[in-house]
């Protein structure tokens, strides 16, 4: 990221002249907490396209955490327009949330951040729960807060809302679909639900949420199984790798593209009345079907290369997630553009780039082919 490191994050530091909330009449200004993440840099740059000021909470990590926003990062003091600016700040520290939202007084808050593993979040039950249900409650109270001291009630407010709420009901899952988690993850989710829906109520707050099925793209992380197989299927074909770990294949997800999905988030906060949407592709697919199409893309056989391991089932299992999106299609006017095949040839063509360029390290003997950067 910045070759002045000490000077990142800019805009960080109380009255900082890079912190401008109403800084321009007729430029909408957002504020996003997991702007580090997946969905946090596909709507920064969606938001900066749209002519917004784009404020980002990173919280602070011994490493630089900004890999997927790095392309349109300007450094506050090589450039006067830098319209994205970066603070610290941490969903289990209220005061920074009110403390930024003060300073920076955006007119949308979409609340991306969460420890947004399942899986992990059996091994951090506890934390997971702060973060993502009670970060939620502190987030909204921040906003609501802010709103009384400042008057400024025209502010909105996006959660990101999961299919992982719906858990073992069964499918196609609409807005009307009971929920039941099956995880210290969806529970919270749940929790975070709940507290969205009662600040709306109970205070009139334009608060949505939207329900979002999984969405997938080359900056996936890579311990979500779509991009731990694209990495792999690019590895294998260079020939840095040859097996692959997973564990249920059985369990079918309704994937979309992310790029798709952070405009639904938005179209959700340029309505009249704040709402909730779920927000799919309504097509269902297994982790075999997307190894079939993975592997079969670059002529290799995932059953040359795939082994069961029973590290990666989890205690609990989310059989069959499949959307229902048709509120978001005929209020929202939203559809995806994506398609599944066309989703996963995307990410399995990134990551064979990837694999070649990690290729030319080991070569040089840079990198061992085992470790990856
Ligand atoms: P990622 O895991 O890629 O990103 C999560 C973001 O949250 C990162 O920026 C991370 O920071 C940040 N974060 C984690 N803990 C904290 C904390 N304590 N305080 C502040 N920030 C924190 O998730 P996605 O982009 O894929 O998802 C975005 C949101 O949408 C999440 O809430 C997720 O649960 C939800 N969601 C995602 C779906 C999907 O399919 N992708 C589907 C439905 C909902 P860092 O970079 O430092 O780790
Ligand atoms: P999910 O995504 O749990 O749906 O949550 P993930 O990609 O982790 O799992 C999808 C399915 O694949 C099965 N699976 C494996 N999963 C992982 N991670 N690793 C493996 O090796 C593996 N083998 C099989 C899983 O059991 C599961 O059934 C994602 C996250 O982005 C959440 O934050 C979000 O809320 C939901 O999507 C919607």
């Amino acid at each position: 990221m910045a070759t002045n490191s000490d000077s990142f994050p800019a805009g960080s530091g109380s009255g900082s002249p890079t912190v401008n909330g109403d800084a321009t009449p007729d430029r909408k200004i957002a504020l996003i907490t997991g702007i580090t993440g997946q969905d946090g840099s596909y709507l920064t740059e969606f938001l900066l396209n749209k002519g917004y000021e784009v404020h980002g909470l990173i919280r602070r990590s011994s490493n630089f955490n900004t890999q997927r926003i790095n392309h349109i990062y300007i450094d506050p003091h090589n450039a006067h327009k830098a319209r994205m600016k970066l603070h610290y700040a941490d969903l289990t520290d209220a005061s920074s949330l009110r403390r930024w939202l003060d300073s920076i007084r955006p007119d949308e808050v979409y609340n991306l951040a969460a420890q947004s593993h399942v899986a992990v979040s059996f091994e951090i039950p506890d934390y997971t729960a702060d973060v993502v249900a009670t970060g939620a409650l502190r987030l909204l109270e921040a906003v609501r807060s802010h709103i009384a001291a400042t008057g400024r009630s025209h502010i909105k407010y996006y959660q990101a809302g999961s299919s992982e709420m719906f858990g073992s009901t069964t499918p196609p899952q609409s807005e009307d679909s009971p929920f039941h988690p099956r995880s210290p993850y969806a529970a919270s989710k749940c929790a975070a639900h709940w507290y969205t829906v009662n600040y709306r109520e109970a205070y009139g707050i334009y608060a949505c949420n939207g329900i979002l099925f999984n969405h997938e793209s080359p900056r996936r992380g890579e311990n979500f199984v779509t991009r731990k197989i694209t990495r792999a299927v690019g590895r294998i074909k260079i020939g840095l790798q040859s097996k692959l770990f997973l564990g249920n294949l059985q369990a079918s997800r309704d994937w979309g593209f992310a790029g798709d999905y952070v405009e639904a988030m938005w179209m959700m906060l340029q309505q009249e009345k704040p709402d909730d949407y779920v927000v799919a592709t309504e097509e269902s697919h297994t982790v075999e079907e997307f190894l079939e199409v993975a592997f079969g893309y670059v002529d290799l056989n995932w059953k040359d290369h795939v082994v069961i391991d029973k590290r990666y089932f989890r205690p609990a299992e989310v059989d069959n997630l499949k959307g229902d999106s048709s509120k978001a299609r005929k209020v929202l006017g939203w559809k995806p553009r994506v398609g599944f095949e066309q989703l996963v040839k995307m990410m399995v063509d990134e990551d064979i780039e990837l694999a070649k360029r990690e290729k030319v390290l080991v070569d040089a003997g840079y990198m061992d082919a085992q470790q990856q950067p």
